[in-house]
């Protein structure tokens, strides 16, 4: 039976990927951080095989003590401050989460190692963030970096960090260049999700306005639990490498919200959305697409989802939610 680890086991992905190991048959444990977090209730209810770990990314001797107990063949590092607004408030804690978190795992893969035969496998979850003002497009893995916020700056690191400790090393240790992954389980902060909760809301009467910043960004939107299946792949290669991930069409935030509304057959929906400064960012990241073909290629990855479907989804799940919450009182 293999074992992995999973640090960021409470996110969107970290969910998606327990769900697909677990569905593997590995033995699937989980880094949780703080004290009574509230979180842990969830993982047992919604995933009972998971064995939670008590630790966090900033202290590197509980890591070590972690990665003793679970004996993982493979770690995959998902846990960061995700919310690139929040990397603008807190940029100190974002550096040191998203960034030197990295390197903490990895000294603490170094330290205890793994068998001679089996070593320790890594994957670092990197961001199409750290792509920020592109300087080519579509984005490949050779498309250079200027990301456009503390947390891009964080993952940028976590990314150099990675390749330099499978470069000094000999770490089985590999980069996914995600690009944006929403869900049913997507954060109530990141856009998708605040577009497609406050279009139910205001389909059944609940909140009558959607207040968002920049609708001109366009992002390249795939889901989630096609983006983990790429994270495993990369574990399973015979040799280490990095990967972009992402469907190759880009949409602009507008038209994310144009989707939404029509779904749920409002189509005069300008009236309800507002543009509030207060969601704007000092620094934007205008457009990104990426071009997934080394993984598509290498890997034998492809994504299942369509943006269409992916709004529907999410869309129809959150109009059943409210709609329950509503009968419910
Ligand atoms: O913003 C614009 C916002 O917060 C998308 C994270 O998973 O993907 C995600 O980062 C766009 C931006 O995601 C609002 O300015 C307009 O241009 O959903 P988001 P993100 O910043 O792209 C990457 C790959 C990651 O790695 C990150 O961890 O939407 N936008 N109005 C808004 N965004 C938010 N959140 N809220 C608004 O009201």
């Amino acid at each position: 039976m293999k074992r992995a680890l999973i640090t960021g086991i409470t996110g969107q992905d970290g969910r998606y990927l327990a769900e697909l190991l677990v569905s593997k048959g590995y033995q699937v444990f989980g880094l949780l951080k703080g004290q009574a977090n509230p979180k842990a209730q969830m993982i047992h209810t919604e995933i009972p095989q998971v064995e939670l770990l008590a630790g966090d990314l900033t202290d590197l001797t509980s890591l070590v003590r972690v990665i003793e107990t679970a004996q993982p063949d493979e770690v995959y590092n998902l846990a960061a401050i995700s919310f690139v607004a929040m990397s603008f408030q807190q940029p100190e804690l974002t550096a040191n989460i998203t960034g030197l978190g990295v390197l903490r795992v990895l000294e603490a893969i170094r330290i205890v190692g793994g068998s001679q035969n089996n070593p320790i496998r890594f994957y670092q979850a990197s961001s199409s963030e750290m792509f920020g003002k592109v300087r080519e497009t579509p984005q490949t893995e050779m498309t250079p970096f200027h990301p456009r916020s503390p947390y891009g700056c964080a993952k940028v690191f976590g990314h150099d960090i990675t390749v330099n400790y499978r470069e000094s090393y000999g770490l089985f240790a590999c980069s996914g260049i995600l690009f944006n992954h929403e869900s049913e389980r997507r954060g109530h902060e990141f856009v998708t999700r605040k577009i497609t909760n406050a279009v139910a809301r205001i389909k059944l009467g609940l909140q009558n306005e959607l207040a968002l910043g920049n609708l001109e960004p366009q992002r390249d939107w795939g889901h989630a639990e096609d983006y983990v299946e790429a994270m495993w792949l990369m574990l399973q290669q015979d040799e280490p490498d990095d990967y972009v991930v992402a469907t190759g069409e880009t949409h602009a935030v507008k038209e994310f919200v144009d989707k939404a509304f029509r779904r749920a057959g409002i189509d005069d929906y300008e009236q309800y959305v507002r543009v509030d400064p207060r969601f704007f960012r000092p620094a934007e990241v205008d457009l990104l697409v990426g071009d997934a073909s080394k993984a598509e290629a290498k890997l034998g990855w492809h994504r299942r989802v369509s943006f269409d479907d992916l709004v529907h989804r999410m869309v129809d799940h959150d109009l059943k939610v409210e709609s329950e919450l509503v009968s419910r009182g």
